[in-house]
C-alpha cells in the first residue's frame, strides 16, 4: 500500500483532512491511502507557494527558471518507469497509451514551455507628447503570482504539467489539486523537483476531493491570484464563482460533446483507424473524443459496419501486458455513468451495433469495465446524443448535405473540438470555419503541436493554453510610460 502525502515547501506532509483509498481501476482493489489536506494544509501550501515568490525562485533570471524546467523534464525521463507505473496504477490505462502519450507528455510540457518563455517578447511604442517631446512605452511580463491548478484524472501529468510548466515558466509557484482518483504522478513529481534543486515551495500538492474539500479550500483562498482548471463544465462554474471573489483570472478547459464529419469522398480505411481512436481511445475518457458522429449517407452503412468491428477489436486486461488495448473506467461511480448512458440509449430505442454493456472479465471481476458502444436511430435530442458521456462510446447519424452536418455538429452548447474527413480542401476549410469549436482536425484526431492555441469555445471553457497563449494567462502584462 502506498501512502500519498501532500507536497508542501519542499516537505511530504500528512493532512488533517478525511483521507481516503485509492483505488486500481483494473481490479477495484485499494492499493493506496490518500492523506487529503485539510483548510490547514492549504493554508500552508499557500503560504509557502508565497514566500517562494520572494525567495530565491522569485529572484532566478529567465535562464536559470529554464534550466531548472530542463532538469525537471530530464527526472521525468530518469524516472520514466516509475511515473509509468503510477499512471498505470491510478488510472488502468494500457500500457502502450501511458508510454507513448502521459508520460513522454509530462516532459515535453516541460521543455516546450521553456522554450517558450526564452523567445517571449513584449510591445514598445513611442508616442510624441504635446510639449513636442516624446515619451516610450514598454510592457513588462510579470508572473501573476501564485497559481492554483486544479486537474481532472483522464490524463493526470500530462493535464497537470500542462499547466504547471507555463505557470513555473513564467515565474509564479503553483499549489496543485490533482483529483482525487489519480493522486500518483503529482506526487512523484515532488519528489523530482526536489532532486533537481527546485526551490521548496515552488511546486505545492494537496490531495482531496473538490466541494468542501481541498479543492474548494484553494479555489476560495484569497490567496490564491490565478486558477487554472480542466474538469466538467459545472465544476468550472464553480470555480469561475469562486474566483470572481477578488476578480481573479481564471483559464478553464471545460467538457465537450464532440462532433466528428465524416464526407462520402473521405479515405474511408484512415477515416475509420482515426475515428476509432477518437471514440474510444483511453476508454473514451478525453474530452477531446467523439461521442456524436455525422456521416454522409452514401458512405453510412458501411462506415458504421466498419466502425462497429474497431469497437469489436479492442482486448481488455492487465493494462501492464503490452498486448492490453483497452482499460477500465477510473472509478465504479463512472462506470455506473457511462451504464447509465447506455440504458437510456436502450430505453430510448437505438440500435446498438456494438457493445452496449459489460465485458466478462474473468480474473478481473472487480475493475470498472464498460464495453465500447456504437449505436445508431437516436434522436438528436436524446440525452445520450446531448450530454457528455466520457465513455468509450458513440452515436452516428447520418447526412445529406455539408449545411446539415454543421448545423448538426454545432446544435449543442459545448464548442471543446471537431474532426473533420474529407479528401475535398475547400470543404475541409468551409467546414473548419463553420464549426463552433476552440480545435479542429482535419483528416487526423488529436495531432498536437503545442505551440497552438488550445481550449474550448462556448460551454467548453474560456481562454486559451499553448505556446504563447499559456504566457498570456500566467503573466501580467504592466505597461511603463517613459517621459524623454
Ligand atoms: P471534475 O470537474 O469532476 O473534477 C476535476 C477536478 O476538480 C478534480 O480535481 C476535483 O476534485 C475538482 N473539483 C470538483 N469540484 C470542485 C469544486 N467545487 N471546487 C474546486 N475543485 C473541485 O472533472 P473530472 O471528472 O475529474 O474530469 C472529467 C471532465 O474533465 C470531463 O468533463 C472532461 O471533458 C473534462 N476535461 C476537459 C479537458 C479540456 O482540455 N477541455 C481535458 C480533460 C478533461
Ligand atoms: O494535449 C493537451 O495539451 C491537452 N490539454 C489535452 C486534453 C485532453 C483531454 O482529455
Amino acid at each position: 500500500m502506498t501512502t500519498y502525502l501532500n507536497f508542501i515547501d519542499g516537505q511530504f506532509v500528512k493532512g488533517s483532512g478525511e483521507g481516503f483509498a485509492n483505488r486500481f481501476p483494473t481490479t477495484g482493489e485499494a492499493i493506496g491511502d490518500v492523506s487529503a489536506a485539510g483548510r490547514a494544509e492549504v493554508d500552508a501550501a499557500v503560504g509557502a507557494a508565497r514566500a517562494a515568490l520572494k525567495g530565491p525562485w522569485g529572484r532566478m533570471s529567465v535562464q536559470e527558471r529554464v534550466a531548472l524546467l530542463r532538469k525537471v523534464a530530464d527526472g521525468i525521463n530518469a524516472r520514466f518507469d516509475e511515473f509509468l507505473a503510477a499512471e498505470i496504477r491510478d488510472t488502468g490505462k494500457p500500457r502502450s497509451i501511458a508510454s507513448h502519450i502521459d508520460i513522454p507528455r509530462g516532459a515535453a510540457n516541460f521543455n516546450v514551455f521553456a522554450d517558450q518563455i526564452l523567445t517571449a517578447s513584449t510591445e514598445t511604442f513611442e508616442m510624441a507628447t504635446p510639449d513636442g517631446g516624446g515619451a516610450l512605452n514598454y510592457a513588462l511580463r510579470l508572473p501573476r503570482g501564485v497559481i492554483g491548478v486544479v486537474c481532472p484524472w483522464n490524463l493526470p501529468l500530462l493535464l497537470m504539467t500542462w499547466k504547471v510548466a507555463p505557470a513555473l515558466a513564467c515565474g509564479n509557484t503553483v499549489v496543485v489539486k490533482p483529483s482525487e482518483e489519480t493522486p500518483a504522478t503529482a506526487t512523484l513529481l515532488g519528489e523530482v523537483m526536489n532532486a533537481v534543486g527546485v526551490p521548496p515551495g515552488v511546486y505545492n500538492v494537496v490531495h482531496g476531493t473538490g466541494p468542501g474539500a481541498a479543492g474548494e479550500f484553494l479555489t476560495t483562498h484569497p490567496d490564491v491570484d490565478g486558477i487554472t482548471f480542466t474538469g466538467e463544465t459545472r465544476t468550472g462554474e464553480a470555480i469561475m464563482r469562486a474566483a470572481s471573489t477578488g476578480v481573479r483570472p481564471v483559464s478553464l478547459e471545460l467538457g465537450g460533446k464532440n462532433a466528428g464529419i465524416v464526407f462520402d469522398d473521405a479515405d474511408l480505411d484512415a477515416t475509420l483507424e482515426g475515428i476509432g481512436r477518437a471514440c474510444f481511445a483511453n476508454t473514451g475518457q478525453v474530452c477531446l473524443g467523439t461521442e456524436r458522429l455525422y456521416v454522409q449517407r452514401g458512405i453510412f452503412d458501411r462506415f458504421v459496419e466498419g466502425l462497429a468491428q474497431k469497437a469489436r477489436g479492442y482486448r481488455f486486461g492487465d493494462p501492464f501486458d503490452g498486448a492490453t488495448t483497452m482499460g477500465p473506467a477510473i472509478s465504479a461511480e463512472h462506470q455506473a455513468k457511462v451504464l447509465s448512458y447506455y440504458e437510456k440509449a436502450r430505453a430510448g430505442g437505438a440500435t446498438l451495433l456494438a457493445g452496449g454493456g459489460v465485458p466478462d472479465m474473468q480474473g478481473y471481476e472487480g475493475g470498472y469495465w464498460v464495453e465500447p458502444t456504437v449505436w445508431t436511430g437516436l434522436r438528436e435530442d436524446s440525452p445520450v446524443v446531448r450530454e457528455e458521456i466520457f465513455g468509450p462510446c458513440t452515436h452516428v447519424t447520418p447526412f445529406d448535405t455539408e449545411e446539415e452536418a454543421i448545423a448538426l455538429a454545432n446544435d449543442t452548447p459545448y464548442g471543446l473540438a471537431t474532426s473533420i474527413w474529407t479528401t475535398n480542401l475547400g470543404r475541409a476549410h468551409r467546414t473548419a470555419k463553420a464549426v463552433e469549436v476552440g480545435i479542429t482536425w482535419v483528416n487526423c484526431w488529436f495531432l498536437r503541436d503545442l505551440r497552438t492555441p488550445f481550449g474550448g469555445s462556448k460551454a467548453s471553457g474560456i481562454g486559451r493554453e499553448g505556446g504563447l497563449h499559456s504566457l498570456e494567462f500566467y503573466t501580467e502584462l504592466r505597461n511603463v510610460c517613459i517621459k524623454l
